[in-house]
């Protein structure tokens, strides 16, 4: 019996001793193990009574209950020790400056898209996003684009087994938003179009920005305040010069295309007061035929929208000549073209401050 009191006090003396997890866990399999000391010590139990073996058995059981418990509190303590020693030898110094120096740019496609969000932001507008795999009816359909209109060929779609498509613009996405939201709307759609059309000044990948406002009693004074403004602060020139010109689209009515001014002086295009114009965008008071497809009443509502291709707004901007190197991903072009990942667009201190 004195044995067992013996073997406790030891067992519980080298839990206390054990400085290290690894430690405990030997002191563990020395007393609790497959040949541990507790463990042999039941083997005695055979040269015994029954009435010795019945309170033997309890004691060691007790014992080893006792120390199972002494070593779980012990381990919980230990690792609380490794965690604090690791924190410790972990601290971050969050007063150091951030570095300057980022390998990787953000691509011009992409700073033009956050640049316009900013501005759109602004007066408003939310993103809204869908697929690039569209059907018929989101791209084509919807927007009053009748069944074998040329205009169905003039968008050069890729097509897709099983009848499906790239989507052609981005404006499948504002049919989506006018049949899910109620009015009134503010709808920034970006993202990237597809058309089978690909040589010097196109790509058979590239941006669009669409915008989609729909009120009560929303006008073409709206349309064009709006896109003024837009302009004015994209290339942050105060005195820009616009006009609006007649055109045709499909899904707007009447529809316009926007020039902003600019010189073309010995070959270099200059935007700007310069008594020349440049298209930029197009834009119309979005079709009846269209508000009806998206369960909108023309009658009650009215909505203006816009197009607008980010590329040709980047080059503009940021005076790069070729659009196809866009899409060549050489590092040296996107080191020079592209922008630092701190280069956040703001309209606090002026777009590009
Ligand atoms: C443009 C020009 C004019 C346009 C129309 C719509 C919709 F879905 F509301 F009908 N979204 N975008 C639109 C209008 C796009 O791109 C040159």
């Amino acid at each position: 019996m004195s044995d067992i009191e013996t073997l406790k006090a030891q067992s519980l003396q080298a839990v206390k001793d054990a400085a290290t997890l690894p430690e405990l866990e030997e002191v563990r399999v020395a007393f609790l193990g497959k040949k541990g000391r507790l463990t042999e010590i039941m083997k005695t139990l055979g040269t015994m009574s029954v009435e010795e073996r019945k309170s033997f058995g309890a004691a060691v059981n007790l014992a080893k209950d006792e120390l199972t418990q002494t070593i779980d509190a012990r381990k919980a303590e230990l690792e609380g020790f490794a965690l604090d020693a690791r924190l410790k030898q972990e601290k971050v110094d969050v007063t150091l400056p951030t570095r300057t120096r980022h390998e990787g740019r953000i691509h011009p496609v992409t700073q033009v898209i956050e640049e316009a969000v900013a501005i759109f932001g602004e007066m408003g507008f939310s993103v809204a996003e869908g697929p690039d795999i569209e059907d018929d009816y989101h791209n084509f359909e919807a927007l009053n684009f009748p069944a074998d209109h040329p205009a169905r060929a003039m968008h050069d779609t890729f097509y897709l087994k099983g009848g499906k498509l790239l989507r052609t613009h981005t404006s499948p996405v504002q049919v989506r938003a006018m049949k899910k939201q109620k009015p009134p709307l503010r709808v920034l759609a970006p993202g990237s179009t597809f058309r089978c059309d690909s040589d010097m000044t196109h790509t058979p990948m590239f941006h669009q920005i669409e915008g989609l406002v729909i009120e009560k009693n929303i006008h073409m004074g709206h349309l064009k305040g709006c896109l003024i403004e837009f302009v004015k602060t994209f290339f942050e020139i105060d005195d820009l010069p616009v006009r609006f010109r007649a055109s045709f689209f499909p899904f707007t009515e009447p529809s316009a295309e926007m020039d902003i001014g600019c010189s073309r002086e010995g070959g270099t295009l200059k935007l700007g007061n310069g008594g020349d114009w440049l298209e930029i965008l197009g834009c119309g008071m979005v079709h009846p035929n269209v508000l009806k497809a998206c369960g909108l009443d023309p009658e009650e509502h009215q909505g203006f929208a816009f197009g607008m291709g980010v590329e040709r707004l980047a080059m503009l901007k940021y005076g790069m000549p070729d659009l196809r190197a866009f899409f060549d991903n050489d590092i040296r072009w996107l080191t020079h073209y592209g922008f630092g990942a701190l280069d956040i667009p703001s309209l606090i201190g002026g777009l590009s401050q």
